[in-house]
Protein backbone atom coordinates (compact mmCIF):
# COMPACT_ATOMS: atom_id res chain seq x y z
CA UNK A 1 0.00 0.00 0.00
CA UNK A 2 1.11 3.69 -0.60
CA UNK A 3 1.57 5.86 2.26
CA UNK A 4 -1.57 8.36 2.10
CA UNK A 5 0.58 11.46 1.71
CA UNK A 6 1.92 9.86 -1.91
CA UNK A 7 -1.31 8.27 -2.64
CA UNK A 8 -3.22 10.12 -6.01
CA UNK A 9 -6.43 11.39 -5.08
CA UNK A 10 -8.27 8.77 -7.27
CA UNK A 11 -11.52 11.72 -7.77
CA UNK A 12 -9.30 14.15 -8.81
CA UNK A 13 -11.35 17.43 -8.05
CA UNK A 14 -12.38 19.49 -5.40
CA UNK A 15 -15.87 19.30 -6.80
CA UNK A 16 -16.24 15.50 -6.98
CA UNK A 17 -14.94 15.67 -3.27
CA UNK A 18 -17.20 17.33 -1.58
CA UNK A 19 -19.97 14.94 -2.80
CA UNK A 20 -18.33 11.45 -2.75
CA UNK A 21 -16.96 9.17 -0.09
CA UNK A 22 -14.94 6.48 -1.18
CA UNK A 23 -13.89 3.95 1.62
CA UNK A 24 -10.34 3.40 2.02
CA UNK A 25 -10.57 -0.24 -0.15
CA UNK A 26 -11.59 1.53 -2.65
CA UNK A 27 -9.95 4.68 -2.79
CA UNK A 28 -6.50 2.11 -2.78
CA UNK A 29 -7.88 0.18 -5.57
CA UNK A 30 -8.54 3.16 -7.57
CA UNK A 31 -5.27 5.06 -6.61
CA UNK A 32 -3.25 1.76 -7.89
CA UNK A 33 -5.43 0.87 -10.90
CA UNK A 34 -6.77 -2.17 -9.33
CA UNK A 35 -9.78 -3.47 -11.07
CA UNK A 36 -13.00 -2.61 -9.19
CA UNK A 37 -17.13 -3.63 -9.89
CA UNK A 38 -19.51 -1.10 -8.44
CA UNK A 39 -22.83 -2.67 -7.23
CA UNK A 40 -26.09 -0.96 -6.59
CA UNK A 41 -28.00 -0.25 -3.24
CA UNK A 42 -31.80 -0.35 -4.70
CA UNK A 43 -31.50 -4.07 -5.20
CA UNK A 44 -30.62 -4.42 -1.15
CA UNK A 45 -33.38 -2.17 0.27
CA UNK A 46 -36.28 -2.68 -2.50
CA UNK A 47 -35.50 -5.79 -4.36
CA UNK A 48 -34.91 -8.54 -1.72
CA UNK A 49 -35.82 -8.99 1.71
CA UNK A 50 -34.67 -8.30 5.32
CA UNK A 51 -31.90 -9.88 6.40
CA UNK A 52 -31.50 -12.33 2.78
CA UNK A 53 -30.77 -8.97 1.55
CA UNK A 54 -27.57 -7.96 3.88
CA UNK A 55 -26.11 -11.12 3.59
CA UNK A 56 -25.99 -11.45 -0.29
CA UNK A 57 -24.93 -8.34 -0.47
CA UNK A 58 -22.01 -9.46 1.93
CA UNK A 59 -22.05 -12.71 -0.08
CA UNK A 60 -21.66 -10.26 -3.80
CA UNK A 61 -18.88 -8.54 -2.11
CA UNK A 62 -16.91 -11.74 -1.05
CA UNK A 63 -17.12 -12.94 -4.46
CA UNK A 64 -15.80 -10.01 -6.09
CA UNK A 65 -13.13 -10.11 -3.73
CA UNK A 66 -12.54 -13.79 -4.02
CA UNK A 67 -12.24 -13.08 -7.88
CA UNK A 68 -9.28 -10.48 -7.57
CA UNK A 69 -11.35 -7.53 -7.87
CA UNK A 70 -12.30 -4.85 -5.62
CA UNK A 71 -16.45 -4.15 -4.36
CA UNK A 72 -18.01 -0.85 -4.47
CA UNK A 73 -21.24 -0.51 -3.45
CA UNK A 74 -22.96 2.75 -3.77
CA UNK A 75 -25.40 4.39 -1.65
CA UNK A 76 -26.16 7.66 -0.88
CA UNK A 77 -26.08 8.22 3.49
CA UNK A 78 -26.84 11.76 4.77
CA UNK A 79 -26.25 13.23 1.25
CA UNK A 80 -22.94 11.45 0.72
CA UNK A 81 -22.74 9.87 -2.39
CA UNK A 82 -20.93 6.84 -0.65
CA UNK A 83 -18.80 4.30 -2.53
CA UNK A 84 -17.74 1.17 -0.62
CA UNK A 85 -20.01 0.28 1.92
CA UNK A 86 -19.10 -0.70 5.56
CA UNK A 87 -21.09 -3.91 6.66
CA UNK A 88 -22.90 -1.30 9.23
CA UNK A 89 -24.18 0.61 6.29
CA UNK A 90 -25.13 -2.47 4.46
CA UNK A 91 -26.80 -3.40 7.69
CA UNK A 92 -28.24 0.08 7.87
CA UNK A 93 -29.63 -0.06 3.95
CA UNK A 94 -31.16 -3.35 4.15
CA UNK A 95 -32.56 -3.11 7.56
CA UNK A 96 -34.53 -0.02 6.73
CA UNK A 97 -35.53 -1.71 3.43
CA UNK A 98 -38.00 0.36 1.46
CA UNK A 99 -38.25 2.84 4.12
CA UNK A 100 -35.17 4.11 2.03
CA UNK A 101 -35.75 6.24 -1.02
CA UNK A 102 -35.05 4.78 -4.45
CA UNK A 103 -33.00 7.12 -5.99
CA UNK A 104 -32.43 7.21 -10.26
CA UNK A 105 -31.13 10.05 -11.78
CA UNK A 106 -33.98 12.44 -11.40
CA UNK A 107 -33.64 12.17 -7.65
CA UNK A 108 -29.97 12.55 -7.32
CA UNK A 109 -29.70 16.40 -7.32
CA UNK A 110 -32.53 16.79 -4.99
CA UNK A 111 -31.28 13.94 -2.15
CA UNK A 112 -27.80 15.13 -2.24
CA UNK A 113 -28.83 19.01 -1.73
CA UNK A 114 -31.17 17.82 1.42
CA UNK A 115 -28.87 15.68 2.84
CA UNK A 116 -31.06 12.81 2.92
CA UNK A 117 -30.18 8.75 2.63
CA UNK A 118 -31.34 6.76 -0.81
CA UNK A 119 -30.66 3.65 -2.05
CA UNK A 120 -29.09 3.98 -5.73
CA UNK A 121 -31.11 1.88 -8.94
CA UNK A 122 -29.21 1.19 -11.80
CA UNK A 123 -29.28 4.92 -13.67
CA UNK A 124 -28.33 6.00 -10.41
CA UNK A 125 -25.50 3.81 -9.76
CA UNK A 126 -24.12 4.50 -13.29
CA UNK A 127 -23.77 8.24 -13.01
CA UNK A 128 -21.80 7.38 -9.52
CA UNK A 129 -19.46 5.08 -11.24
CA UNK A 130 -18.78 7.06 -13.58
CA UNK A 131 -18.35 10.57 -11.10
CA UNK A 132 -15.39 8.09 -9.48
CA UNK A 133 -14.13 6.37 -13.02
CA UNK A 134 -15.42 3.01 -12.19
CA UNK A 135 -16.49 1.22 -15.32
CA UNK A 136 -17.67 -1.95 -14.56
CA UNK A 137 -21.23 -2.37 -12.50
CA UNK A 138 -22.73 -6.20 -11.55
CA UNK A 139 -26.55 -6.27 -10.56
CA UNK A 140 -29.52 -8.90 -11.25
CA UNK A 141 -31.76 -7.23 -13.42
CA UNK A 142 -32.29 -3.68 -14.84
CA UNK A 143 -35.31 -1.66 -15.27
CA UNK A 144 -37.59 -1.76 -19.05
CA UNK A 145 -40.12 -0.83 -20.64
CA UNK A 146 -42.83 -2.11 -18.68
CA UNK A 147 -46.01 -4.35 -19.91
CA UNK A 148 -48.70 -2.11 -21.53
CA UNK A 149 -46.13 0.75 -21.75
CA UNK A 150 -48.29 2.07 -25.00
CA UNK A 151 -50.98 3.49 -22.56
CA UNK A 152 -48.68 3.96 -19.23
CA UNK A 153 -45.49 4.82 -21.13
CA UNK A 154 -43.80 3.31 -17.77
CA UNK A 155 -40.16 3.28 -19.29
CA UNK A 156 -37.54 3.16 -16.78
CA UNK A 157 -35.01 5.40 -16.72
CA UNK A 158 -32.05 3.00 -16.72
CA UNK A 159 -32.23 2.38 -20.18
CA UNK A 160 -31.65 6.36 -21.19
CA UNK A 161 -28.65 6.10 -19.14
CA UNK A 162 -27.09 3.91 -21.38
CA UNK A 163 -27.35 6.28 -23.73
CA UNK A 164 -25.71 9.02 -21.76
CA UNK A 165 -23.15 7.25 -19.27
CA UNK A 166 -20.17 5.05 -19.99
CA UNK A 167 -20.34 2.00 -17.53
CA UNK A 168 -20.63 -1.37 -18.34
CA UNK A 169 -23.64 -3.30 -17.01
CA UNK A 170 -23.85 -6.71 -16.20
CA UNK A 171 -27.19 -8.70 -15.54
CA UNK A 172 -29.28 -11.61 -15.60
CA UNK A 173 -31.42 -9.65 -18.52
CA UNK A 174 -34.54 -8.19 -18.06
CA UNK A 175 -37.31 -9.45 -15.78
CA UNK A 176 -40.33 -10.72 -17.42
CA UNK A 177 -42.45 -8.24 -15.41
CA UNK A 178 -41.37 -6.03 -18.49
CA UNK A 179 -42.16 -6.00 -21.94
CA UNK A 180 -39.20 -8.17 -23.44
CA UNK A 181 -39.66 -7.33 -26.92
CA UNK A 182 -40.26 -3.89 -25.95
CA UNK A 183 -37.43 -3.18 -24.27
CA UNK A 184 -34.71 -4.66 -26.72
CA UNK A 185 -37.02 -2.76 -30.00
CA UNK A 186 -36.48 0.46 -27.11
CA UNK A 187 -32.35 -0.57 -26.28
CA UNK A 188 -31.80 -1.06 -30.69
CA UNK A 189 -33.33 2.47 -31.31
CA UNK A 190 -31.14 4.06 -28.33
CA UNK A 191 -28.31 2.30 -30.15
CA UNK A 192 -27.80 0.38 -26.33
CA UNK A 193 -25.68 -2.99 -27.58
CA UNK A 194 -26.74 -6.10 -25.05
CA UNK A 195 -24.26 -9.03 -25.67
CA UNK A 196 -25.28 -12.15 -24.51
CA UNK A 197 -22.93 -14.33 -22.41
CA UNK A 198 -22.50 -17.71 -24.05
CA UNK A 199 -25.64 -18.07 -25.56
CA UNK A 200 -28.14 -17.37 -28.54
CA UNK A 201 -31.20 -15.88 -26.48
CA UNK A 202 -31.71 -13.44 -24.19
CA UNK A 203 -31.66 -14.82 -21.16
CA UNK A 204 -34.63 -13.24 -18.69
CA UNK A 205 -33.65 -13.19 -15.35
CA UNK A 206 -35.15 -15.99 -13.87
CA UNK A 207 -34.86 -18.65 -16.72
CA UNK A 208 -31.64 -18.96 -19.25
CA UNK A 209 -34.57 -18.37 -22.27
CA UNK A 210 -37.01 -15.66 -23.50
CA UNK A 211 -37.62 -16.73 -26.74
CA UNK A 212 -36.01 -13.80 -28.42
CA UNK A 213 -32.92 -13.87 -30.29
CA UNK A 214 -29.44 -12.63 -28.80
CA UNK A 215 -28.97 -9.20 -30.49
CA UNK A 216 -24.89 -10.47 -29.98
CA UNK A 217 -23.24 -13.48 -28.59
CA UNK A 218 -20.22 -13.15 -26.80
CA UNK A 219 -17.69 -16.16 -25.40
CA UNK A 220 -15.40 -14.46 -23.22
CA UNK A 221 -14.89 -11.57 -20.58
CA UNK A 222 -11.79 -10.75 -22.56
CA UNK A 223 -13.87 -10.17 -26.00
CA UNK A 224 -16.19 -8.11 -23.56
CA UNK A 225 -13.56 -6.27 -22.54
CA UNK A 226 -12.29 -5.25 -26.25
CA UNK A 227 -15.40 -4.65 -27.59
CA UNK A 228 -15.52 -1.88 -24.50
CA UNK A 229 -11.73 -0.12 -25.16
CA UNK A 230 -12.70 -0.22 -29.31
CA UNK A 231 -16.24 1.70 -28.48
CA UNK A 232 -13.93 4.13 -26.04
CA UNK A 233 -11.54 4.39 -28.95
CA UNK A 234 -14.02 5.03 -31.46
CA UNK A 235 -15.80 7.62 -29.05
CA UNK A 236 -19.14 6.21 -28.83
CA UNK A 237 -20.97 7.44 -25.54
CA UNK A 238 -22.99 5.26 -23.25
CA UNK A 239 -22.18 2.64 -21.80
CA UNK A 240 -23.55 -1.06 -22.67
CA UNK A 241 -25.44 -4.23 -21.19
CA UNK A 242 -23.81 -7.62 -21.18
CA UNK A 243 -26.63 -10.42 -20.53
CA UNK A 244 -25.25 -13.35 -17.94
CA UNK A 245 -27.59 -16.29 -18.16
CA UNK A 246 -29.10 -17.27 -14.84
CA UNK A 247 -26.71 -20.96 -13.79
CA UNK A 248 -29.06 -24.08 -14.50
CA UNK A 249 -29.07 -25.00 -11.21
CA UNK A 250 -30.75 -21.30 -10.24
CA UNK A 251 -33.58 -21.67 -13.40
CA UNK A 252 -36.83 -21.61 -12.64
CA UNK A 253 -39.29 -23.42 -14.25
CA UNK A 254 -40.98 -21.05 -17.18
CA UNK A 255 -44.09 -21.77 -16.89
CA UNK A 256 -44.21 -21.44 -12.63
CA UNK A 257 -42.35 -17.89 -12.27
CA UNK A 258 -44.63 -16.79 -15.69
CA UNK A 259 -47.74 -17.54 -13.63
CA UNK A 260 -46.08 -16.12 -10.72
CA UNK A 261 -45.39 -12.99 -12.83
CA UNK A 262 -48.95 -13.07 -14.63
CA UNK A 263 -50.44 -13.19 -11.11
CA UNK A 264 -48.27 -10.22 -9.31
CA UNK A 265 -49.57 -7.95 -12.32
CA UNK A 266 -53.38 -8.47 -11.95
CA UNK A 267 -52.62 -7.85 -8.55
CA UNK A 268 -51.14 -4.57 -9.30
CA UNK A 269 -53.23 -3.10 -11.29
CA UNK A 270 -56.33 -4.17 -9.20
CA UNK A 271 -54.39 -1.56 -6.17
CA UNK A 272 -53.58 0.96 -8.94
CA UNK A 273 -50.26 0.64 -8.00
CA UNK A 274 -47.74 3.11 -10.42
CA UNK A 275 -44.83 4.76 -10.90
CA UNK A 276 -41.75 3.89 -9.10
CA UNK A 277 -43.62 1.93 -6.66
CA UNK A 278 -44.29 -0.65 -9.66
CA UNK A 279 -40.59 -2.29 -9.96
CA UNK A 280 -40.54 -3.47 -6.08
CA UNK A 281 -44.24 -4.21 -5.63
CA UNK A 282 -43.89 -7.00 -8.30
CA UNK A 283 -40.50 -8.33 -6.68
CA UNK A 284 -41.67 -8.49 -3.61
CA UNK A 285 -45.41 -9.89 -4.63
CA UNK A 286 -43.33 -12.66 -7.16
CA UNK A 287 -41.12 -13.66 -4.15
CA UNK A 288 -44.15 -14.21 -1.96
CA UNK A 289 -46.11 -16.04 -4.92
CA UNK A 290 -43.32 -18.81 -5.24
CA UNK A 291 -42.21 -18.86 -1.75
CA UNK A 292 -39.09 -17.67 -1.59
CA UNK A 293 -37.75 -20.16 -5.07
CA UNK A 294 -37.17 -16.71 -7.06
CA UNK A 295 -35.16 -15.14 -4.38
CA UNK A 296 -32.97 -18.16 -4.25
CA UNK A 297 -32.61 -17.64 -7.77
CA UNK A 298 -31.98 -14.12 -7.96
CA UNK A 299 -29.51 -14.44 -5.35
CA UNK A 300 -27.72 -17.17 -7.58
CA UNK A 301 -27.48 -14.95 -10.67
CA UNK A 302 -26.51 -11.90 -8.53
CA UNK A 303 -23.41 -14.09 -7.33
CA UNK A 304 -22.53 -15.22 -10.96
CA UNK A 305 -22.96 -11.59 -12.47
CA UNK A 306 -20.32 -10.51 -10.16
CA UNK A 307 -18.20 -13.20 -10.65
CA UNK A 308 -18.29 -12.23 -14.62
CA UNK A 309 -18.14 -8.47 -13.68
CA UNK A 310 -14.63 -9.43 -11.79
CA UNK A 311 -13.00 -10.75 -15.04
CA UNK A 312 -14.10 -8.66 -16.98
CA UNK A 313 -13.02 -5.48 -14.83
CA UNK A 314 -9.23 -7.63 -14.91
CA UNK A 315 -9.26 -7.80 -18.58
CA UNK A 316 -9.68 -4.14 -19.14
CA UNK A 317 -6.95 -3.24 -17.09
CA UNK A 318 -4.92 -5.78 -19.06
CA UNK A 319 -5.73 -4.79 -22.43
CA UNK A 320 -5.58 -1.41 -21.79
CA UNK A 321 -2.06 -1.53 -20.12
CA UNK A 322 -1.15 -3.47 -22.99
CA UNK A 323 -1.75 -0.72 -25.76
N1 LIG B 1 -35.03 -5.39 -11.58
C1 LIG B 1 -34.71 -6.43 -10.79
N2 LIG B 1 -34.28 -6.20 -9.51
C2 LIG B 1 -34.15 -4.93 -9.01
C3 LIG B 1 -34.47 -3.84 -9.87
C4 LIG B 1 -34.91 -4.13 -11.13
O1 LIG B 1 -34.80 -7.56 -11.23
O2 LIG B 1 -33.76 -4.75 -7.84
C5 LIG B 1 -34.29 -2.44 -9.38
C6 LIG B 1 -32.97 -1.86 -9.91
O3 LIG B 1 -32.43 -0.97 -8.94
C7 LIG B 1 -33.42 -1.05 -11.13
C8 LIG B 1 -34.75 -0.53 -10.65
O4 LIG B 1 -32.54 -0.02 -11.48
O5 LIG B 1 -35.31 -1.61 -9.91
C9 LIG B 1 -35.64 -0.12 -11.80
O6 LIG B 1 -36.73 0.56 -11.29
P1 LIG B 1 -37.69 1.36 -12.30
O7 LIG B 1 -38.32 0.28 -13.12
O8 LIG B 1 -38.64 2.08 -11.40
O9 LIG B 1 -36.79 2.25 -13.11
MN1 LIG C 1 -41.02 3.19 -14.03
Amino acid sequence: MIHDMEKSNPLNSRVLNSYIDLSEEVADALSENKPVVSLESTIISHGMPYPKNVETAIKVEEMIRNNNAVPATIAIIGGRIKIGLSSKELEYFGNKGTAIPKVSRRDLPLIISHKDDGATTVAATMICSSLANITVFATGGIGGVHRNAQQTMDISSDLEEFTKTPVLVVCAGAKAILDLNLTMEYLETKGIPVFCYQTDELPAFYTRKSGIKAPFRVESASEIADIWNTKEKLGIKGGFIVANPVPEKYSMDEKIINDAIDKAIAEMNMLGIKGKETTPYLLDKIQKITEGESLESNIGLVLNNAKLASKIAIDLKSVSCSD
